[in-house]
């Protein structure tokens, strides 16, 4: 009888060995840094989600923008009965922009890590859209995804520029396989962020109301809570800046004195101004996507943008 609540036990203590693991070779072998993936626990994603709405935040704006302006024409160009299947959908506010615009819909496949978003949002949308057959996956997205069912052709979902998050050889490792998913006459409409003027890229990552520093020190927090560590969250800092050289955001915690904390039972110290990375985020113009999409065996068919050419929506479709 207690079978699904064992489960989720299970897979919770899974989770916390990996995060242990990856969080202890991350602060043993420098340069130090800790998965971002692993910003999102229940806060962190809470704290996303504030981010998303910050006045200096605009890529989920400008990208829900123009889906809701192309909605019809991705309906186009995917063609009527295809499956929509969506890589780390969240609570899937944007597919249903596509889920409304897609003619006959043959299926919705959102792939995501938490078992409990996943849950929660597939019975919202079931209850949105009854004739909609929802088949929610629970996978990480960057790992090998279980098979999904369908004969109908494949629109793959990568929307909020999270392609950005992964590193070139990453995303190029995920397209591949993304590609090999959908098949030989899949598509995928996939978000990117542009470059553009650094200082806007600058204020995007420390919004005035300090919730991007917020999101950051939660993985302190965090590391606290589940791994027994002894972060003092008012000595260490956010730290978010541009390299213009390498087209990236890059955020780090800095630690703002000498200081030792141990997690894990291992103790670490840290200097005075020692950085910790969390984050890439990786920011496109277009011959920078077009490499991207080609090298993981995309042509591009289509690239839509704001009017301040803030954001892009690629239409990219399999290269035979
Ligand atoms: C999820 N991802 C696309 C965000 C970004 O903009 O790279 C994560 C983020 N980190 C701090 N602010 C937003």
């Amino acid at each position: 009888m207690n079978g699904p609540v064992l489960s989720l036990e299970v897979a919770e203590s899974a989770d916390r060995e990996e995060f242990r693991r990856a969080v202890l070779d991350g602060l043993t072998s420098p340069p130090r840094a800790v998965p971002a993936k692993f910003l999102y626990d229940a806060r962190g994603s809470a704290l996303f989600d504030e981010i998303c709405e910050l006045p200096e935040y605009y890529l989920t704006r400008a990208e829900t923008a123009i889906l809701q302006r192309r909605a019809p024409e991705i309906g186009r160009r995917a063609g009527p009965g295809c499956a929509l299947i969506e890589f780390g959908s969240g609570s899937s506010v944007k597919s249903r922009l596509l889920i409304e615009a897609l003619p006959e819909l043959a299926l919705y496949a959102p792939i995501d890590i938490s078992r409990q978003h996943l849950d929660a949002t597939a019975a919202q949308l079931r209850r949105d859209y009854p004739a909609l057959n929802v088949a929610p996956v629970c996978a990480d997205f960057m790992g090998p995804v279980p098979p999904i069912e369908s004969p109908a052709r494949r629109l793959g979902f990568f929307p909020g520029s999270t392609i950005g998050n992964l590193t070139p050889a990453e995303a190029t490792v995920f397209l591949r396989r993304t590609r090999d998913l959908l098949g030989d006459d899949g598509a995928l409409v996939l978000g990117v962020d542009l470059k553009k003027d650094p200082q806007r890229l600058h204020d995007a990552y420390n919004d005035q109301a300090g919730v991007t520093a917020a999101f950051t020190l939660n993985l302190l927090r965090r590391m606290n809570r589940e791994l027994q560590a002894t972060f003092d969250l008012a000595a260490f800092a956010h730290e978010a800046f541009y390299d213009e050289a390498e087209g990236r955001i890059e955020i780090y915690f800095r630690s703002l004195r000498a200081q030792t904390v141990s997690v894990a039972g291992r103790r670490f110290d840290f200097a005075e101004g020692e950085r910790v990375h969390t984050e890439y985020s990786y920011k496109y113009d277009t011959a920078d996507l077009a490499a991207l999409a080609s090298g993981g065996g995309f042509r591009i068919a289509e690239i839509w943008t704001d009017p301040e050419r803030l954001f892009a929506v690629g239409f990219l479709e399999s290269m035979a």
